[in-house]
């Protein structure tokens, strides 16, 4: 995980005199995630299962399908990022393994549309699959945030 992501997390967890004295510094375009337009909401999760945490970006609008950045591990995300079609008006998302079969699925969230639930296929995220029926409950165990 990128020392910057770390040192959010931390911060959320821990506000007050654990992070009075940090500072941070703005390395979206270093690790090729600017100039994406307007964000609605993001979240990290290792959808790929290569135990390094992925970027999921919402956007609003006709044009702004939502984003999937694949994280190399060195501090920078793929240099293009794959476009998520068919999700429309995405406010957010969250990965959450829902089935328990062990890979992060993508829920996701709209503007006057219907939610939307995305199935991890070895790696590959697919819209509106048939949900299958959880091996086990399932449990949020920290390889998700938002
Ligand atoms: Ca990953
Ligand atoms: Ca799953």
């Amino acid at each position: 995980m990128p020392r910057s992501i770390r040192a959010l997390i931390v911060c959320c967890g821990f506000p007050g005199a654990l992070c009075a004295d940090m500072r941070f510094s703005d390395q979206a375009l270093q690790a090729r995630v600017a100039d994406v337009g307007e964000i609605n909401g993001a979240a990290f999760g290792d959808y790929s299962g290569d135990g390094l945490p992925d970027l999921f970006v919402a956007r609003l609008g006709s044009d702004a399908d939502p984003l999937l950045y694949l994280n190399t591990g060195n501090g920078t995300f793929a240099a293009e990022p794959q476009v998520v079609a068919g999700l429309r008006s995405t406010m957010g998302g969250i990965f959450v393994d829902y089935d328990s079969d062990g890979d992060l699925d993508l829920y996701t969230v709209h503007y006057r549309e219907p939610d939307r639930l995305l199935d991890n296929e070895g790696g590959r995220l697919v819209i509106d699959r048939p949900a299958r029926r959880a091996r086990r409950p399932p449990v949020l165990d920290g390889r998700s945030l938002w």
